[in-house]
């Protein structure tokens, strides 16, 4: 670096690990190396190959600096950034008044999650919009978890996280976090955490139907049949009850339904669950005594065991295992962050508890859960005529055409669309098909605090990253407010700082609100005059901090937590381990932790049922690699050169009974579509499953971008079936996929 450079620190916003950057700046104000931030409380230094590329993302050519809009011929045009917002005016107003505020879906990506700025303004564009139809990755990921917390604890985004740094023994289910880096469970370095525990002499087991890179790693690997994580972990119950081994420990005051669920579990005994899941009934007898006998214990599911047939009573599953052994709320167990930007939750708990299914989807009458509906059911609703019918779509940050399933047919119906609008910074497979795309700043050009994912960190940390340069437009805040001003019928000139002045005055009316508030008395005026930050959406962070659990409370609580505080900590700021929650937490109207809810006993007569059937003789998964991000971020050369990763896996077995051979193409056939992919041998995975990556398929000639279509790939969601749901949670089935696979000569 030189002389006259600096070092910034900022917290990577890639993934769900937070780790903390140093970013060299030159001279001539360019990004220099990247390294890990050795002094970052969380991540010590750690990153991975992905955490230097913002570089090549801010630099990259086909990033969007200015909006673009389709002529009716096709063609894309750069538009100043009012002409946007007009065309953005002028095809949705009139939809809106012809058809109903539900012509109007909206389709939240994962990156919004990545980005607080979004987190917060949705609200009131969802309010202005007045749209029911709203979707979002969420239902091709972790809903399942969001129901089972919800059913559980009362409140969907009360997810428990296993405490891997104090933990004796760990069962992952269906997560690969060598390659993923963790997820509903933000731990910088997880695979150092997890190697931490086996080095203090615990032990480490992942249950996954491939031998991942995080299975070769551990101490044991027990392969799976795809989709049976539920009856596995049944059967888990059903040994802890049968060979008494029930201790739910200090938790036990605050558990309700204990009997219910030794019934639910009667039927799943280990010899009747051994041929549906291929873990024979010894393993799983074992399995359960493991975790029953160590001092301290946690099973954490993911993907695996969320996008699958049976994903919510999966979720549930594990978190009753925790608590049966007594390792829910407790160190080393199963615990709950304490986040910076909420209040502490202290009392004994109790409150409306959750419901789903409050509205029905028009076309297929999907329940809504957590006010969406399921992604699968999107091509349903554009596609259908009829009262209700989606005629325009607004994307923040997705690429459904991508993450979802049936996505030839989602593809249909984004092209029959009569006006798109999308706040993205690439034109890809989905935004191609919007009539105006909005980019926002690059991931340098704004600031960044893990609102979402500081809930569901293994440590109470909170750290904030001011941007490191100035934003070339406006900011993602500022597009969401235009959206929200041009829904509530303002028009496309109104001022973006109405909304911006009216979310802060929200959240601060709501703190002085909240019992006990010490900030209850004081003059609003005067408390907005005192926010700090860079970006319009960090004077609502700033009240969140402020007036959250370690906050400063607007100089009623000297030393405490603001953004201006953390600004003088670019390392960020720790605050210990985790502690207990309960009873504080539930928001169940029992007050109690419902291990039985009557939602889950319903759907286990499903899983039940399951016990008798024909399973499929080849079935699809996906897999994740540590130098990929779902679908966006192929366009880094970095990150895609070098050997094709977008191959079949198939086991040897397979192969020859198939006569399908190493680098040969195969054509892969689901009940959906067709894909033709190149097969590469794995003894790794087991015998009767295949795998491919999900988020390639870039051979789209309208999108920009110029790399990713160098290392086009296939799209694995041609294959996954739309009509194949999680009925609890509405959440997608992406694993476990029956297909046909033959050599293409
Ligand atoms: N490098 C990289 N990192 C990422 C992402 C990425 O695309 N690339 N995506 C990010 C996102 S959005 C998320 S949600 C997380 C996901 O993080 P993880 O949940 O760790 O995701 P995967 O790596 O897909 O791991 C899922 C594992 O489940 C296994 N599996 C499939 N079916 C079953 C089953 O039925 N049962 C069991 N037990 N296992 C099964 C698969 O073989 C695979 O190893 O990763 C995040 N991090
Ligand atoms: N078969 C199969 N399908 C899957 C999965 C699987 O395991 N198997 N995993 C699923 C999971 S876990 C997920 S989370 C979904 C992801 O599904 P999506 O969120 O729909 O897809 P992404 O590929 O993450 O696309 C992210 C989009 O956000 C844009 N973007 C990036 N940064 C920003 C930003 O700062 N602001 C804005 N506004 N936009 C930004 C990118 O350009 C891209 O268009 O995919 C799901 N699909
Ligand atoms: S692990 Fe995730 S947060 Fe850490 S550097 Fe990699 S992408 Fe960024
Ligand atoms: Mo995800």
């Amino acid at each position: 670096m030189g002389s006259n450079g600096s070092v910034h620190y900022r917290t990577c916003p890639l993934c769900e690990a937070t780790c903390g950057l140093a970013v060299e700046v030159d001279a001539d104000g360019r990004i220099g190396r990247i390294r890990g931030d050795a002094d970052d409380v969380f991540s010590h230094g750690f990153v991975c190959p992905k955490g230097s590329t913002i570089k090549h993302l801010h630099e990259d050519p086909d990033r969007l600096r200015s909006p673009q809009v389709r002529d009716a011929d096709g063609r894309w045009r750069d538009v100043p950034w009012d002409e946007a917002f007009a065309v953005v005016a002028e095809g949705l107003t009139p939809i809106l008044e012809a058809h109903g505020r539900d012509a109007v879906g909206v389709y939240l990506g994962n990156p919004s999650v990545h980005n607080y700025a979004n987190a917060i303004y949705i609200r009131p564009l969802l309010m202005a919009l007045g749209t029911t139809n709203i979707f979002s990755a969420s239902t091709v990921d972790q809903m399942p978890k969001h129901v089972s917390a919800g059913l559980m604890f009362g409140n969907p985004l009360a997810i428990p996280v296993p405490d891997l740094d104090r933990t004796d023994h760990l069962i992952l289910l269906g997560a690969n976090p060598w390659e993923s880096n963790g997820s509903l469970c933000t731990a910088p370095d997880f695979p150092g955490r997890v190697e931490a525990i086996m080095a203090r002499g615990g032990k480490v087991v992942v249950i996954d139907p491939r031998r991942t890179r995080t299975a070769a790693a551990v101490t044991e690997h027990v392969a799976i049949r795809p989709g049976t994580d539920a009856h596995l972990l049944l059967a888990m119950i059903h040994v802890l009850f049968a060979e008494g081994l029930v201790d739910a420990g200090p938790a036990a005051t605050h558990l309700h339904g204990l009997e219910a669920v030794e019934a639910l579990a009667a039927p799943f005994s280990p010899e009747a669950v051994a041929p549906v899941t291929r873990v024979d009934a010894d393993t799983i007898r074992r399995l359960a005594r493991e975790v029953a006998a160590a001092p301290s214990a946690a099973l954490y599911g993911r993907i695996g065991t969320h996008t699958v047939e049976f994903g919510t009573i999966a979720a549930w599953a594990v978190d009753v295992v925790n608590a049966l052994t007594g390792n829910l709320d407790r160190a080393g167990g199963a615990m709950w962050p304490a986040p910076a930007h909420q209040a502490r939750r202290t009392g004994s708990g109790g409150g409306r508890g959750f419901t789903t299914g409050r509205r029905h989807s028009r076309v297929k009458g999907f329940p809504e859960v957590r006010s969406e509906y399921p992604v699968a059911t999107l091509a349903d609703e554009i596609l259908t005529p009829g009262d209700g019918q989606i005629r325009a779509l607004i994307t923040i940050g997705g690429n459904p055409a991508r993450s979802a399933p049936d996505s030839a047919r989602l593809t249909e119906a984004l092209a029959s669309l009569s006006f798109m609008a999308s706040i993205d910074p690439w034109r890809n497979e989905t935004t191609r098909h919007a009539t105006v795309i909005l980019p926002p700043p690059s991931h340098v050009e704004r600031s960044h605090y893990d609102l979402a994912f500081y809930g569901l960190a293994v440590r109470n940390v909170a750290n904030y990253s001011p941007p490191l340069f100035p934003a070339e437009g406006p900011t993602e805040a500022d597009l969401m407010a235009k959206l929200t001003l041009i829904a509530s019928g303002q028009g496309a000139d109104a001022d973006p700082a109405v909304v911006h002045d009216l979310v802060v005055g929200t959240l601060i009316a709501d703190a002085q609100k909240a019992p006990g508030s010490p900030i209850a008395d004081r003059d609003p005026a005067e408390l907005v005059a005192m926010l700090g930050g860079h970006d319009p959406a960090d004077r609502a962070l700033d009240v969140m901090l402020r007036t959250g659990q370690y906050g400063d409370q607007f100089g009623a609580n000297p030393g405490g937590l603001s953004i201006a505080m953390l600004e003088e900590h670019p390392h960020g700021v720790d605050f210990g381990p985790l502690g207990p929650q309960l009873p504080g937490l539930l928001r169940t109207p029992s007050a109690k932790v419902e291990l039985a809810p009557p939602e889950i006993v319903g759907d286990v007569d499903r899983l039940r049922a399951s016990l008798a059937r024909e399973w499929p003789e080849l079935v699809l998964i996906g897999r994740r690699h540590l130098r990929s991000n779902n679908s966006w971020m192929h366009n880094v050369k970095v990150l895609v050169k070098g050997r094709d990763r977008c191959t079949l896996l198939v086991h040897p077995a397979d192969a020859s009974r198939l006569g399908l051979v190493e680098g040969g193409q195969a054509e892969v056939a689901s009940r959906v579509g067709v894909v033709t992919a190149t097969v590469e041998l794995d003894d790794d995975i087991m015998e009767g499953v295949v795998s491919l990556p999900h988020g390639w398929g870039h051979d789209d000639p309208a999108t920009q971008l110029a790399v990713a279509r160098e290392h086009a790939g296939v799209n694995s969601n041609v294959l996954t079936d739309g009509e194949a749901l999680d009925p609890l949670s509405g959440n997608a089935v992406l694993n476990g996929i029956p297909v046909a696979v033959s050599p293409v000569p």
